[in-house]
């Protein structure tokens, strides 16, 4: 049993799962990235509710939401992690899996604090809706992250997570990966939504996503509406020409708004404990 706050512990236990060679393109990663994201972007700043802290997608309120479709797998690769640490809550495991799985992918190191708490009350969950639709455009984008205390230029740096993993059919309905080596953090994918011609295509479900077919990797590969959207916005494209020309700039930026994702909605006091309790305004201490 390791000792209670060996948090260089948690992150080898993490780091050692990451390997999974049935599943996806063969690593746990990318979904572990897409739990911290998820489990934190129910942030309401105006309300003060919502945030990592609560780890509410335990509950089917939360866990039901078809935007968290897939999601159960990303918890179920990290049950083992909580067994062999028990003394870690769920909303400090869920974004340092994030925060490790992007570094041990070749991303950038991010800061982070522990100290959230599993405490929630389950008839005060976030309502559903408040994470983005993949089939929308930029208006939608801005109305999802301002409320979260985003910026343009931190929407972009944000989505560049779509360097990591897929789409599936039976979650979201869309099918595919961005990049063709999905498990390897860059900014490949700012570099491919500008040099690629996208053409629109219906899958069978209906849904309509943008592809082109990459000959070297003999894949199609795809971006959401949400994606090319970055593109045609005036005030998102200079952000992505930016992050497609310097690697290292988008490395950083990703880091420090990654960082405050996490840390949404989490109020912590002189030595950097937390101070808030719950995921709704006014937990135990206010
Ligand atoms: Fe995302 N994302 N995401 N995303 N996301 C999907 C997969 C992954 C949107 C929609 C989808 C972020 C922003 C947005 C990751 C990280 C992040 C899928 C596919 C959809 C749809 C799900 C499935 O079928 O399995 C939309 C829309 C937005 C937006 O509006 C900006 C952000 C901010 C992050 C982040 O991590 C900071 C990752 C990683 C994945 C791959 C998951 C996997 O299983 O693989």
């Amino acid at each position: 049993m390791s000792t209670t706050g060996d948090y260089t512990s948690v992150r080898a236990a993490i780091a050692s799962l990451l390997k999974q060679p049935e599943y996806d393109d063969g690593s746990a990663g990318p979904v572990l990235v897409r739990l911290a994201w998820h489990s934190a972007g129910t942030y309401d700043a105006s309300t003060d509710t919502g945030g990592s802290n609560g780890a509410g997608m335990r509950y089917e309120a939360e866990g039901g939401d078809p935007a968290n479709a897939g999601l159960q797998h990303a918890r179920v690769f990290l049950e083992p992690v909580k067994a062999s640490h028990p003394w870690i809550t769920y909303s400090d495991l869920w974004t340092l899996a994030g925060v490790e799985a992007v570094k041990q992918m070749g991303g950038p190191e991010i800061p982070w604090w522990p100290g959230r708490t599993d405490y929630v009350d389950d008839s005060k969950l976030p309502p559903r809706g408040r994470l983005p639709d993949g089939a929308l455009g930029g208006d939608h984008l801005r109305h999802i992250f301002y409320r979260m205390g985003f910026n343009d230029q931190e929407i972009v740096a944000l989505s560049g997570a779509h360097n990591l993993g897929r789409c599936h059919a039976d979650r979201s309905g869309f099918d595919g990966a961005w990049v063709n080596n999905p498990t390897r953090f860059s900014n490949t994918y700012f570099k491919l939504m500008l040099e690629r011609e996208w053409r629109e295509k219906v899958l069978d479900n209906g849904v309509r996503q943008y592809v082109y077919y990459d000959e070297d990797a003999e894949e199609e590969l795809m971006m959401l509406p949400t994606d090319l959207a970055l593109t045609t916005d005036k005030a998102f494209r200079p952000w992505v020409e930016l992050y497609a020309k310097d690697k290292e700039r988008f490395f950083g930026d990703f880091s420090r708004v990654f960082s405050k994702l996490m840390e949404l909605g989490i109020r912590r006091g002189e030595k950097g404990e937390v101070v808030n309790t719950d995921n709704v305004r006014g937990g135990y201490v206010s």
